[in-house]
């Protein structure tokens, strides 16, 4: 669906405004959007999964692992496939507000793609690189947004996403090395062309609703201040956008229509997008593993 036929559908949680910001910038964010009982259940079961990743030595399908990682102080850096990690996870991502923000952006009929929820630890140092997204797991159209949900406090200290103005509607970047092997996050020679200055850090309480689009340039610094930052992210697109590669990180529910009906027509987006790695074959660790080259 293109923007004007989403708009063209009332929309259920966003203001008007909320929406037309997304579509002009590329990414919204709403304080406190999603309620606090969600936000209890999800830092729960997040919270038992990381008194879990303390048995865990090695990155698996379930934690992907920071380099300080100990049984003392778990430092996970991302749990993938959250949605397959328990069930409350699932619920919330086709069944809640969450999903009712995901048809406001995408149209009234959703497509679950994936999910993860990010840790940044303090004194790790760890920054997320400017990138999109979409070069990872092009679709026909652009419609693919992530939406996040800080479960936790976010202030300029965590490391909030930040993106960049209107970089939706600019060019999509290679994220991969003069040799061609991936790389996760735009080159310093194509970041020379975006105005970083122009970048909006998205601050908030917890139970704030971030939502980029997948063409939206992003990234965040490192955590600076002493509480890690825990941010639950889930993809979903129009049902009429189909992934023409194999995901990265596929769970059991890609795929699903969430909201509506499946589509019968693929809608195409005459912008090309690059071909990524073929994930199936070479297999994806994380943004964090890419963008440090490992
Ligand atoms: O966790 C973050 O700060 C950034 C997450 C992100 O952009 C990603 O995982 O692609």
């Amino acid at each position: 669906m293109t923007p004007e036929d989403i708009l063209s559908h009332p929309a259920s949680v966003l203001t008007k405004e909320q929406r037309a910001f997304y579509f002009a910038n590329g990414f919204v964010a709403v304080d406190g959007l999603i309620p606090p009982d969600w936000v209890r259940r999800l830092t729960a079961r997040s919270n038992e999964l990381l008194e879990q990743s303390r048995s865990v030595n090695h990155s698996n399908e379930a934690f992907d692992l920071g380099p300080t990682h100990s049984a003392e102080h778990p430092r996970v850096r991302r749990l993938r496939a959250t949605v397959d990690r328990h069930p409350e996870f699932w619920e919330f991502a086709c069944n809640s507000i969450f999903t009712d923000v995901a048809a406001d952006l995408v149209g009234p009929d959703v497509k679950f793609h994936s999910a993860k929820l990010n840790y940044k630890w303090p004194g790790t140092g760890e920054v997320v690189h400017w990138h999109q997204d979409i070069p990872a797991w092009p679709h026909t159209n652009y419609s693919p947004v992530t939406l996040g949900v800080y479960l936790s406090p976010v202030t300029p200290e965590q490391g909030p996403l930040a993106c960049i103005p209107g970089s939706h509607e600019g060019a999509l970047f290679r994220h991969m090395d003069e040799e061609g092997n991936w790389t996760g996050t735009i080159s310093e020679n194509d970041l020379a062309t975006v105005d970083l200055t122009s970048a909006a850090e998205l601050t908030g309480s917890p139970g704030t609703l971030v939502a980029i689009n997948c063409r939206a340039i992003h990234g965040s610094r490192a955590n600076r201040s002493t509480e890690v930052r825990p941010l639950l992210l889930c993809v979903y697109s129009s049902a009429d956008a189909f992934a023409w590669m194999p995901p990265p990180t596929p769970t059991t529910k890609t795929g699903a229509i969430v909201r509506g009906k499946p589509a019968r027509m693929a809608h195409l987006d005459p912008r090309p997008c690059l071909v990524p790695p073929n994930w199936e074959k070479q297999g994806y660790g994380s943004i964090f593993s890419a963008q440090q080259g490992k």
